[in-house]
């Protein structure tokens, strides 16, 4: 087993590897930038190093800074969690060459399921249905001949990434040539790569991801599905397990699939196979994530499974302690963010001042916070994970709302309103959700306002969050709300009315 694990990350899920090295009796090893000297994850690794400035391209994507720092530290293992490196070939490579285990697959594995391109070409000889769609389109003229081939609506998806970079969904054939343009930018910068590729664009239907774990010895197991349609512009806010749309009969189709694609790829470590699946059942891929996912605490809910440490176990050459695992009841994880709902999401930085963070029965919380830390704009908003566990989805739904209400995050704007409505939504609670759900329940409408029902349901979101998390304005010096005194209060800066409107 490994001595010394390097993170090679920052934040909630540095911290989530930090305590599954603990657990295991591994040494944990914590990089940081400038911004993240008082940081969590750094106060309780064993050992951490400064690797640079704040911007990310400075210190987290500097590859060779932190493989520098792994020798120098005599790490013989590396994680790099979700982001930043986390899928980067070369990265991985690079680790390897340095004589230091890689805590995910192989750097081919990273490479083929990089290119969603090749990735659906192999799960097609596999067998597994795949999106309809199209090969590289290398010029408006071939777009706009595969565009009428596969018929509109169609998706404009980029080669080399993922999860919503670089995506357009285009309707009719006039929009497409800028829509390449946006998307082809888009990629570019985002991956580095403006190769694009169309995909019948399917609505509505469920993204519906699969949990996997493979060992060196061949042995893979299924840890269920994930509901992940919430999402809103390509980011996902709420996830589920089990998924209310999966009965067993497609349950088993999903892990048939799933584990047939691990063989034929020799795929090993955790990994997530993406599906959409339409009101026929019908299943088709979409993408594959190699990597550890921001929503891998839903899935250890319901299984009881450590993801973290059995990926650490299986890349140091153990074999998986189980060949088959049960789901138990139901989990749901909200991911909250450092953004204003009543400001179209615009992120907020600032000095989180105070925070109490929810608990009792069946109440996880995966986060980096702290009192007087300091969130900027050079990282992802995530600030932490707040999910639940019940015995059904109802209990699991109440135990969220009551979780959400005693979230008290003081000193910025936070999207826990959001997710009070959502959990409040008749749509939600009765498990009709797919693709379309944030933009038919939520999304503003820039014409008429929202509906009444939705102007009710967001006063009646906010006065509870209001009331619950104490994020009132606040202009005295000292005060009390539930109890808590608090030495000062940051307030809370009006915001405008764009996006959600504020006339309630
Ligand atoms: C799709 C799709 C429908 N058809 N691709 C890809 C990235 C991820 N963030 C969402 N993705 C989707 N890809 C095809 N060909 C539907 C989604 C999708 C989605 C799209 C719009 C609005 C919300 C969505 C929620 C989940 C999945």
């Amino acid at each position: 087993m490994f001595k010394k694990l390097l993170i090679a990350n920052r934040g909630e899920i540095a911290l989530r590897i930090v305590r599954a090295c603990r657990e295991i009796g591994i040494k944990a090893v914590a990089v940081y930038s400038e911004a993240d000297r008082n940081s969590l994850h750094v106060r309780h690794a064993d050992e951490a190093y400064l690797i640079g400035p704040a911007a990310a391209r400075e210190s987290y994507l500097n590859g060779e800074r932190i493989i520098e720092v792994a020798r120098r530290a005599g790490a013989d293992a590396l994680h790099p969690g979700y982001g930043f490196l986390a899928e980067n070939s070369k990265f991985a490579q690079a680790c390897l060459d340095a004589g230091i285990a890689w805590v995910g697959p192989s750097p081919d594995s990273l490479r083929t399921m990089g290119d969603k391109i090749q990735a659906r070409k192999l799960m097609a000889e596999a067998g597994i249905p795949v999106v309809p769609g199209s090969e590289e389109v290398t010029s408006e003229g071939t777009a706009a001949s595969a565009a009428t081939g596969i018929g509109y609506p169609i998706m404009i998806k980029a080669t080399a990434g993922g999860g919503g970079r670089g995506m357009r969904t285009v309707y009719r054939a006039d929009e497409l040539p800028m829509a390449l343009e946006a998307a082809s930018h888009e990629a570019a910068s985002a991956f580095g790569d403006g190769a694009l590729y169309l995909e019948k664009f399917l609505e509505p239907v469920r993204h519906i991801e699969v949990q996997v774990i493979a060992d060196g010895s061949g042995n893979a197991v299924f840890l269920g599905e994930r509901e992940c349609s919430i999402q809103r512009r390509h980011q996902k806010m709420i996830e589920e397990a089990p998924s209310t749309a999966v009965d067993r009969k497609l349950r088993r189709q999903l892990e048939e699939m799933a584990l047939r694609a691990v063989h034929a790829i020799k795929y090993t470590s955790v990994g997530t196979l993406e599906f959409l699946v339409d009101q026929e059942g019908r299943v088709n891929f979409m993408e594959m994530n190699t990597r550890l996912q921001v929503e891998h605490p839903v899935t250890e809910m319901v299984t009881g499974v450590d993801l973290v440490g059995d990926q650490i176990l299986v890349a140091a050459g153990e074999e998986l302690p189980y060949s088959e695992v049960a789901v138990q009841g139901w989990a749901m994880e909200c991911r909250i963010a450092a953004e204003d709902p009543f400001n179209n999401f615009l992120p907020s930085v600032g000095t989180v001042s105070f925070v109490s963070v929810p608990g009792g029965p069946g109440v996880r919380v995966d986060s980096a916070l702290y009192d007087g830390l300091e969130i900027s704009h050079y990282y992802d908003p995530l600030i932490a994970k707040l999910c639940t566990w019940g015995r059904t989805r109802l209990e699991t739904i109440q135990r969220m709302k009551r979780a959400l209400r005693e979230f008290k995050i003081v000193g910025i704007s936070t999207n826990i309103p959001f997710h009070l409505q959502v959990m409040e939504d008749a749509h939600f609670v009765q498990g009709k959700l797919d693709t379309t759900f944030v933009d038919r329940r939520f999304e503003a409408r820039k014409e008429n306002g929202l509906g009444q029902e939705q102007v009710a349901l967001l006063a009646a979101a906010v006065l509870a969050h209001r009331k619950g998390s104490g994020q009132r304005r606040a202009l005295s010096r000292e005060r009390r709300f539930n109890g808590w005194r608090l030495r000062h209060d940051a307030g809370r800066r009006d915001v405008g009315a764009r996006g959600w409107r504020r006339n309630i």
